[in-house]
């Protein structure tokens, strides 16, 4: 699956706050491949082709959670994501469809 998620930093690694100065929203071209959620600069991206920032920015969804955020109002359409690190993000989809898609294929993991 792929399409465009924008993704806030919500907690850090053992689930500490993300701080203050890391918390804005940024856009990507994400794609899910295997266990990994990929967040990518840019759309298209040959698999030997990925540039370091692409890289540090993929996630590991291996024992990750995704929910709806409705603890959070201020955007439609996020879901929150926890990785087994504790991490965690928000992640506004496009629409409530893609979002649902997202969430589904995510857990299937
Ligand atoms: C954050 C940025 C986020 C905001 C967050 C700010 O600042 O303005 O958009 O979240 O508020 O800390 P920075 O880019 O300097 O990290 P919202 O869009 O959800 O308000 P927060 O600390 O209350 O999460």
């Amino acid at each position: 699956k792929h399409g465009v998620l924008t993704r806030k930093s919500h907690a850090d690694m053992d689930g500490k706050r993300t701080p203050r100065g890391r918390r804005g929203w940024k856009k990507f071209y994400a794609v899910l491949k295997g266990m990994i959620l990929y967040l990518q600069k840019d759309e298209y991206k040959p698999d030997c082709d990925i540039s370091e920032v692409d890289l540090k920015n993929a996630v590991r969804i291996h024992h990750a959670l995704a929910t709806c955020a409705t603890d959070y109002s201020k955007r439609a359409n996020v879901l929150k994501l926890k990785t087994s690190d504790w991490r965690v993000f928000l992640l506004q989809a496009s629409s409530e469809e893609e979002m649902m898609s997202w969430i589904f294929r995510i857990n299937l993991v």
